[in-house]
């Protein structure tokens, strides 16, 4: 053991005195192909570029109907991209090393502790990947969470347990005035209509206890809390008209997963037509078949609460909590 391990070391210290010209070409060209991949991941972030379509959106919901929404995709795109160059670059670097320096005999090889430049890297490199994710991120959620102060349209979004109460409002916070009201019961899947290109601003209670209120088209949710906090957030418009589901995203009861609503997305005049209409007092479901859409929800169906039947034991005679 003794006699092999002075063996290696001599031949170790001079491979390591004397470091050829191939190891300076590769440290060149590492720097180089490093250079190459940040600059591409950059200008993929700057452009933002829809390649997620080839993908599946790299597991991110597509089809959003907001530009808020398409701003999230294409962080989450430009992300992943980013991502996924630095893995190419570090998974060639681990490939390039095991063939290059694979175990050859039993000579050390090269050995390049303390080399500042790729010191640098190491610590640089990471730095700036961090810090270009953190900006887009940062100018992308300002913009997504931004509040105007005259939205076009302001709608109340009310939730209890469990349905959905929405309030057509003429102003901005609790003080403002309901014009027209569209409530949700176990029959009816409450339709919440609101028009293309214009800004929406909504402002979200809770009669009882914490539910979300989520439309994944919009892919943004926010909780709806109860007493004194109104949560607001605003779409600057909605682009693409269509009927979406929407649902509580916030465990909160019994009938949580069956608390859902419809957004229907109509053109600006057909709103106006429809709050015209319920401003006059006509049903949602008349208002709607006055504008010519369909007057019940198309994306989802009301639940039954099988609140007589016994639930637990469907054989049993017996009803739901009478005891054995
Ligand atoms: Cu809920």
């Amino acid at each position: 053991m003794v006699a092999r391990s002075s063996e290696v070391r001599p031949s170790a210290v001079r491979h390591s005195a004397s470091p050829g010209a191939g190891g300076r070409r590769g440290r060149g060209a590492g720097r180089l192909a490093g250079l190459g991949l940040g600059g591409a991941a950059l200008l993929v972030l700057l452009t933002g570029c829809d390649v997620g379509a080839a993908f599946g959106g790299f597991g991110w919901p597509q089809g959003g109907i907001s530009p808020e929404s398409h701003r999230m995709y294409d962080l989450w795109i430009a992300s992943c991209i980013a991502a996924l160059a630095v893995g190419v670059f570090v998974w060639g670097l681990i490939f390039w090393c095991i063939v290059r320096y694979r175990k050859r005999g039993n000579e050390l090889p090269v050995q390049t502790r303390y080399n500042m430049p790729m010191e640098f890297l190491y610590t640089i490199a990471p730095i700036l990947i961090v810090s270009v994710l953190f900006y887009y991120t940062a100018v992308v959620q300002t913009d997504v969470v931004r509040t105007t102060k005259n939205p076009d349209v302001t709608v109340e979004v009310v939730a209890f347990k469990w349905n959905w109460q929405f309030n057509y409002r003429d102003g901005q916070g609790k003080d403002a005035n309901t014009v027209a009201s569209v409530l949700g019961t176990s029959e009816v899947i409450p339709i919440l209509v609101l028009p293309t290109d214009r800004s929406i601003r909504f402002e979200e209670t809770s009669r009882d206890v914490i539910h979300s209120f989520w439309v994944p088209e919009l892919l943004f949710k926010r909780d709806v809390m109860p007493g004194k906090i109104r949560n607001v957030f605003e779409v600057s418009k909605l682009d693409t008209e269509g009927a979406y589901v929407g649902r509580c995203a916030e465990l909160c009861g019994s009938y949580h997963a069956f608390m859902n609503f419809e957004l229907r997305v109509v053109s600006p005049e057909k709103y106006d037509q429809f709050l015209a209409a319920k401003r006059d007092g006509k049903s949602t479901q008349d208002a709607l078949t006055a504008i010519g859409e369909e007057p019940y929800a198309q994306t989802t169906k009301p639940f039954e609460t099988r609140r007589n039947t016994a639930n637990f034991n469907p054989d049993s005679a017996a009803p739901a909590g009478a005891g054995s």
